[in-house]
């Protein structure tokens, strides 16, 4: 983390990313604020400096030095789209999941623990209000169709970006014209099969391209673009950040109004995963594809496991959900040498061992999910999963990769990424 830090944040990776990504940022500074609170605020700041006017966090804040990355920031050109975009940063037009305020009260929670309550109160305050018109965005502009969950326009802001659950629907796009463009990205891994096809790139494009013609605007998003799909691990991390925001609201005495509205967004995206997400056959939250009749999309991966995020889910269901990712299509998969949860399971349609989030474990969901077993009592199963999240990165290999093949325990992306040398710090911390 400290060689990946510049100036105000922490590049993800030192080479493959080279800028400040927003999810990234927020489990970055829960790993910051373990031995450098001072650090973990700015990380937290930074990123927020960059929010539109909308309140919408962007996916990517471009870091001026850095000129080589695709698509940068001239390929976006928010700036000169959308009034929304800040005009003294530049910035993507997407978002990534909503972890922000999980972090800020972890944040507050160590601030006090550490007692620099007065040293660090204005800014908790500035931050919350910078995450409550956040929520609000989400709430309003990603879910106009009142469902409680939050609507996606492209993989990358799921932050799983050639999940297996995007296969059917990014099959079914026909791609036109995509202006010429060189990745980047395929020049950082030695081995370019671990990261997303070429094939997948040029939709990604091809999206992006969709989105500027709509200059990036919400309404406009949401009747016409291809791709629009509720995201059911976007939406568990927004009914745990939005629970986090309203438990941070009420330490910071903020007025019953912002509190109740809080609640009541926590409880409409609970019951919306419960009611229109969960699977009973499969027990696993899924994502639906809002131009196809809300259907349901039927993939087994991690994103499915989301339910157990959700703060007020009753015992039978924390229960059920806790089985399902410690047992034999996930943790407990026969295949894996360690017990760790793999982004898809194994020997599902998509599944590859070493592509990105096609099979690999990535350390950063374990965790999330690992401190939501733990949120609903179940310290037995998560004692045994952060033992064998530590055991895994323990390898001789393991060079904090970003991700990681569970079966041989071979590390795979980039190594010496930073949120997962956060989790780790997290992990060996907290027991
Ligand atoms: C595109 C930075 C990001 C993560 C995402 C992960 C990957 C980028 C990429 O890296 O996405 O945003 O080029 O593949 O999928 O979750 O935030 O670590």
């Amino acid at each position: 983390m400290k060689k990946n830090h510049v100036g105000s944040f922490t590049k993800p990776a030192p080479h493959l990313y080279p800028h400040q990504w927003s999810w990234d940022s927020a489990f970055v500074a829960i790993g910051w604020s373990n031995f450098d609170l001072e650090t973990a605020y700015q990380e937290i700041e930074t990123l927020l400096d960059a929010q539109w006017s909308d309140g919408r966090i962007p996916h990517i804040v471009f870091n001026p030095e850095e000129q080589n990355y695709f698509p940068g920031p001239e390929v976006w050109n928010c700036q000169n789209l959308t009034e929304l975009a800040p005009k003294h940063v530049k910035t993507t037009g997407l978002i990534q999941p909503p972890v922000h305020s999980f972090a800020a009260k972890i944040l507050w929670e160590r601030t006090k623990s550490s007692g620099k309550e007065s040293q660090y109160r204005d800014r908790i305050e500035a931050i919350f209000e910078k995450l409550l018109s956040w929520h609000r965005y989400l709430a309003k502009f990603r879910d106009p169709e009142n469902t409680g969950l939050i609507s996606i326009y492209h993989p990358w802001e799921s932050g799983t970006d050639n999940s297996p659950r995007w296969d059917e629907v990014m099959a079914s796009l026909k791609p036109d014209e995509v202006p010429a463009f060189e990745r980047r990205d395929t020049k950082f891994v030695t081995d370019i099969s671990e990261r997303p096809t070429d094939e997948e790139y040029v939709k990604y494009i091809w999206l992006v391209e969709s989105m500027k013609k709509l200059s990036y605007d919400d309404l406009k998003l949401s009747k016409e673009h291809p791709f629009l799909i509720k995201d059911a691990l976007m939406s568990g991390i927004f009914a745990l950040a939005t629970k986090a925001l309203s438990t941070l609201g009420e330490r910071l005495g903020k007025s019953d109004d912002v509190l109740s509205e809080l609640k009541s967004t926590e409880k409409k995206t609970t019951e919306g995963l419960l009611q229109l997400s969960f699977d009973e056959s499969s027990s696993l939250s899924l994502d639906l594809d809002m131009r196809n009749e809300r259907k349901r999309i039927n993939v087994s991966t991690c994103a499915g496991l989301s339910t157990i995020l959700l703060p007020d889910l009753d015992k039978a269901m924390a229960e059920t959900s806790c089985k399902q990712i410690m047992g034999e299509n996930f943790a407990h998969h026969k295949e894996l040498k360690f017990a760790v949860i793999p982004s898809t399971t194994p020997h599902t349609p998509g599944y590859k061992e070493n592509s990105y989030w096609r099979g690999p474990t990535w350390p950063v969901l374990n965790w999330l999910f690992w401190y939501a077993i733990n949120m609903h009592g179940f310290e037995k199963e998560a004692a045994a999963l952060r033992q064998a999240n530590i055991d895994l990165l323990a390898e001789e290999n393991a060079c904090f990769g970003e991700y990681l093949n569970a079966i041989t325990g071979k590390q795979l992306g980039s190594a010496d990424q930073s949120w997962t040398a956060a989790v780790l710090i997290e992990w060996l911390s907290n027991s």
